[in-house]
C-alpha cells in the first residue's frame, strides 16, 4: 500500500546506497575500505547508535562536489516518489563534511539543486533542517549557524543529532537561541538512546516543536501525559530502532502502545540505505510485525501532515 505520506525523520547521508557510495568514491578518488557494495553491506551488522555512526561518517568521505550532494539527494527524491512520500522535511549534517574540508555552500547548494525540482519531477514538496552534531561542541554549532547565514533562505529548521548519551540538549541553549533569534524553526533528536529527561529539556530548554524519535518517553508516564496534552509530534524511526538495538525485535516495537496512548506518532526511514527500508517498506514493516492495521496505518499516514511544517493550502495540495 501507498499512501500519501511526509517523510520528517530523514537524514539524507543515510540514503547513501553502497552503489552510489563506489560510484563516488571511483569518481573523486576515494579509496575505500571495502572491496565491493556486498562487502560493505555486510558491515551493517550494527551493536548500537555509534557503532552506526562510526560507518555512517566514514562513508561521508565520497561526497565532495555540488554535483555529489544533488545526485545524492536525486535518489534519495526518486526512491522516495515510488513509496508514496509527497511532502519531505530533510536532515542534514554539515559538520560531517566541513570537519573534511568540505565547505558548507557546497552541501547546502548541492542538496537544494536537487529539492528545487523535486516538486516538478517527483511530485514532493521538501525542506531543508539543518543538524548540529551533539558531539561537537556548542561552539562549533554556532560557528555552523553562522556559516550557514548566506544560505539561510534554504533552511527551514535546525535539528539535533548524532551521539546523544552524555551530550543534553541544554548543551544548545544559546545556539537554538540564536537559531529561533533568525526565524528558523527547531526540533531536535531525543530520547533515542538519551533519557527521557533529555525530550523534556529539548521541550524546556531549546523549545523544539517536534521530537525526533522520543522512544523513551514510555519510561516516564507524566511525560507521556504531557506529550498527549501539548499535541507533540514524535518522529519514530521503528526500523532504526531495530537495527541499532534500542528494541530487541520490531515485534517488540511499543509503536502502537504508543498511538494507544494518544501520541501524535509519525513513522519514518531515519538513514533508509543502512536499515533495511525506505518509509513505504517501513510501513509495511509494522504493518506486519505489529499488526496495525489500515485505520492505524492511515493514522500515521495523516499524523505525518499535521506534524509537518506544511500548513493550509500546502498541507492540503500535499495529502
Ligand atoms: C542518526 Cl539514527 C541516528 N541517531 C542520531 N543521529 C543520527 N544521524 C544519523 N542517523
Ligand atoms: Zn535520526
Amino acid at each position: 500500500m501507498s499512501l500519501p505520506k511526509a517523510e520528517l525523520h530523514l537524514h539524507i547521508e543515510g540514503t547513501l546506497e553502497p552503489e552510489l557510495a563506489f560510484t563516488l568514491a571511483a569518481r573523486n578518488g576515494v579509496e575505500l575500505p571495502y572491496k565491493d557494495t556486498e562487502e560493505l553491506r555486510r558491515a551493517y551488522l550494527f551493536q548500537d547508535l555509534q557503532s552506526f555512526l562510526d560507518l555512517y561518517y566514514g562513508l561521508m568521505a565520497v561526497l565532495h562536489t555540488e554535483d555529489d550532494f544533488a545526485e545524492l539527494a536525486e535518489a534519495y527524491l526518486a526512491r522516495a516518489a515510488t513509496q508514496g512520500v509527497r511532502h519531505a522535511e530533510i536532515f542534514f549534517d554539515p559538520q560531517a563534511h566541513t570537519s573534511r574540508g568540505v565547505p558548507i555552500g557546497t552541501v547546502i547548494e548541492g542538496l537544494a539543486r536537487a529539492l528545487d525540482r523535486s516538486l516538478e519531477r517527483h511530485g514532493i514538496s521538501t525542506l531543508l533542517i539543518m543538524c548540529f552534531l551533539r558531539d561537537e561542541s556548542a561552539e562549533s554549532a554556532m560557528e555552523t549557524l553562522d556559516a550557514a547565514k548566506p544560505h539561510l533562505h534554504r533552511i527551514a529548521a535546525v535539528g539535533l543529532d548524532s551521539a546523544e548519551a552524555g551530550h543534553p540538549p541544554s548543551k544548545f541553549r544559546e545556539v537554538y537561541k540564536a537559531a529561533d533569534a533568525l526565524g528558523l524553526r527547531k526540533v531536535a533528536h531525543a530520547g533515542e538512546e538519551g533519557p527521557p529527561a533529555y525530550i523534556r529539556e529539548a521541550l524546556d530548554v531549546l523549545g523544539v516543536e517536534r521530537i525526533d524519535h522520543g522512544l523513551r518517553c514510555m519510561e516516564d508516564p507524566e511525560l507521556v501525559e504531557r506529550l498527549v496534552r501539548e499535541r507533540v509530534p514524535l518522529t519514530l524511526c521503528p526500523l532504526s530502532n531495530v537495527r541499532l538495538r534500542a528494541v530487541d525485535t520490531l515485534e517488540e516495537h511499543p509503536l502502537a502502545r504508543m498511538m494507544d496512548a494518544g501520541l501524535l506518532c509519525t513513522v519514518n526511514s531515519d538513514d533508509p540505505a543502512y536499515f533495511g527500508g525506505y518509509v513505504g517498506d517501513t510501513f509495511h514493516a509494522v504493518h506486519e510485525a505489529l499488526g496495525l492495521g489500515e485505520e492505524r496505518l492511515r493514522e500515521l499516514a495523516r499524523n505525518s501532515f499535521v506534524a509537518s511544517f506544511l500548513e493550509g493550502d500546502e498541507e492540503r495540495r500535499a495529502r
